[in-house]
C-alpha cells in the first residue's frame, strides 16, 4: 500500500511540555477522567469528505490540494481505493476512534443508479477490511443528497416526487452501508430541504414530504435491524435561503408535530449554531435539556464571516461549555465529537492535515478537563439548583402539579400572603468561576501523567 503523508510519524501523547510540533499535549486517550478513557469520553472522527475528497476549491477558484486521486484522468475506483489507503493511513497515524463518510466521497457516482450502487459495495466491502486491520471504527454515515443537479429543488421536499423516489432509494444503499460497517449512527443533513423564493413553494406540503421520508428512514432501520440512533443535523441556510431544520428547537417542533420524536436526535454542528444566530453552548444546553441530543459535527466559524467557514475548533472555553452540558446529561451514548472541517485554501502541505486535527483534538481533551473540573466542583449546578428550589416544593410544586388557577393565584396575592422579592442572578460570579477553572486547567492540567 502507497504511503502518502510519508513526512508524518505516528502522533504520540508527549504532554504539555514538549518541543514537538505535531504532538498531543493533552490528549491522552487513555488517561481516566470521571470515570471513563479520554477516548471514550470523545469519540473522536475525522470526515471523509473535507479532509480527502474536498479538493480545496471555493467560489471563486478551483483546488488547490496535492491530492492525488482527485487529479484528472485517473480511473474513478482507482482513485477511491488510493483515497482509502491515503484515509486509513491518516487515520492510524493520527490515532482517532473513528471515521465518517458520505456514500459520494466514498464511491465514485456511476453512470446509472445501478452502477454506483455496485461502486459503493466494492468500495464499503474494502472499508470494512481497512476498518479490520486498523481497529478505526464508523462513527456515521450519510448520504449525499444534495450535490446533483437532480437534487437542485431538494430530495425529499422536493416538488417532483420521483426525485423523492432517487433520494429514497440513495439514502437506502447508503444505510445498509453504515449498518454493515457497524455504524454507530446514521446523519440526514437536508442539504436543500429548503427553499429558495416562497413565490414557487408550498411549505406545508413539503415538510408532509420530509416528515414521510424520515418515517420511511425509521421504519426501514427497524427493518433492517440497525441498532444505531438515527440524527438530523440542523442548519439554519446555506446552500438554501432557509432550511426546514433550522435548529434544535425547530427540529424538535417538527419532531413532536409528526409523532417521531425517540426516533431521530440531532446531531449538532457547532459553525451551524452560530449560523443560527445561537450559540453552540445554547444549541447543546437546548438538546440535552430536551432529550434529544445525540453528537456533535466539531467546527467553528469565523465571528467576521456569515457563512459556514468550517474551521477547526480552537477555543477551549466554548468547547467546555458545551462538554459540560453534554457531561451532565450523561454523556455520548452512540455520539461523538467528528471533526466536520475544511483546511484553509492555502494549507497546502500534508502535514497541515495533521495540525489542523491534533489542535482540535487537544482542544477538546483539554476542553473535557475543564468540563469535568466544573462538574465536580459542583458550584455551577448548585447555583443553578438555588435558583430554582422555589419549584421543588411548597408553591412551586404546587403550580406544576396543576393545584392552583389564576384567580387563585390572584387571591393569594391580594390578601398580602405573597410579596416576592428580587434576587440576584449572579451572572459575573458564574463568569468568574468559569474562568478561574479554564485558567487553572490551561496552566496545569490536574495530575499531568508522565511523557510516553
Ligand atoms: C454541511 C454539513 C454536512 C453534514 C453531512 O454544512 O455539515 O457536511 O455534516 O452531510
Ligand atoms: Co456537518
Amino acid at each position: 500500500m502507497a504511503e502518502f503523508f510519508t513526512d508524518v510519524a505516528p502522533i504520540r501523547f508527549e504532554g504539555p511540555d514538549t518541543d514537538t510540533d505535531l504532538a498531543f499535549r493533552v490528549y491522552d486517550p487513555d488517561r481516566v477522567v470521571l470515570g471513563q478513557r479520554m477516548a471514550d469520553h470523545l469519540r473522536m472522527a475525522v470526515c471523509y469528505w473535507h479532509s480527502f475528497h474536498w479538493p480545496g476549491s471555493d467560489v471563486f477558484g478551483g483546488g488547490t490540494f496535492d491530492r492525488p486521486w482527485l487529479e484528472a484522468g485517473r480511473d474513478p475506483m482507482d482513485a477511491a481505493r488510493m483515497k482509502m489507503d491515503a484515509a486509513f493511513e491518516f487515520f492510524t497515524k493520527l490515532g482517532v476512534t473513528f471515521f465518517c463518510f458520505h456514500d459520494a466521497d466514498l464511491a465514485p457516482t456511476g453512470d446509472t443508479f445501478a452502477e454506483s450502487k455496485r461502486n459503493l459495495e466494492e468500495l464499503v466491502d474494502l472499508a470494512g477490511q481497512h476498518m479490520e486491520r486498523t481497529g478505526v471504527q464508523l462513527l456515521w454515515g450519510t448520504s449525499n443528497a444534495f450535490s446533483h443537479p437532480r437534487f437542485a429543488a431538494g430530495a425529499s421536499t422536493n416538488p417532483d416526487p420521483e426525485v423523492f423516489a432517487y433520494a429514497a432509494a440513495q439514502v437506502k444503499n447508503a444505510m445498509d452501508a453504515t449498518h454493515r460497517l457497524g455504524g454507530a449512527n446514521y446523519v440526514l443533513w437536508g442539504g436543500r430541504e429548503g427553499y429558495e423564493t416562497l413565490l414557487n413553494t408550498r411549505m406545508r406540503q413539503e415538510a408532509d414530504q420530509l416528515a414521510r421520508f424520515l418515517t420511511m428512514v425509521v421504519e426501514y432501520k427497524h427493518a433492517i435491524g440497525f441498532e444505531g440512533a438515527l440524527l438530523i443535523e440542523p442548519k439554519p441556510q446555506e446552500p438554501t435561503k432557509h432550511q426546514y431544520d433550522y435548529d434544535c428547537a425547530t427540529v424538535h417542533g417538527f419532531l413532536e408535530r409528526y409523532d417521531l420524536v425517540g426516533e431521530l436526535l440531532v446531531n449538532i454542528e457547532v459553525n451551524h449554531a452560530t449560523l443560527a444566530g445561537h450559540s453552540f453552548h445554547h444549541e447543546v444546553a437546548y438538546a440535552v435539556d430536551h432529550g434529544i441530543f445525540g453528537s456533535i459535527d466539531a467546527n467553528r466559524g469565523d465571528p467576521q464571516n456569515g457563512w459556514d467557514t468550517d474551521q477547526f475548533p480552537n477555543s477551549v472555553e466554548e468547547m467546555s461549555l458545551a462538554l459540560y452540558e453534554i457531561l451532565r446529561g450523561g454523556g455520548f451514548t452512540t455520539g461523538g465529537f467528528n471533526f466536520d472541517t475544511k483546511l484553509r485554501r492555502q494549507s497546502l502541505d500534508r502535514a497541515d492535515l495533521f495540525h489542523g486535527h491534533v489542535g482540535a483534538m487537544d482542544t477538546l481533551a483539554q476542553s473535557l478537563l475543564v468540563a469535568a473540573s466544573l462538574l465536580e466542583d459542583a458550584e455551577l449546578e448548585a447555583a443553578r439548583d438555588a435558583r430554582y428550589a422555589g419549584w421543588g416544593e411548597g408553591l412551586g410544586a404546587q403550580i406544576l402539579d396543576g393545584k392552583h388557577s389564576l384567580a387563585d393565584l390572584e387571591e393569594q396575592v391580594a390578601s398580602g400572603g405573597l410579596d416576592p422579592q428580587p434576587v440576584s442572578g449572579g451572572q459575573e460570579r458564574l463568569e468568574n468561576l468559569v474562568n478561574r477553572t479554564l485558567w487553572r486547567a490551561v496552566s496545569a492540567p490536574p495530575d499531568p501523567p508522565p511523557a510516553a
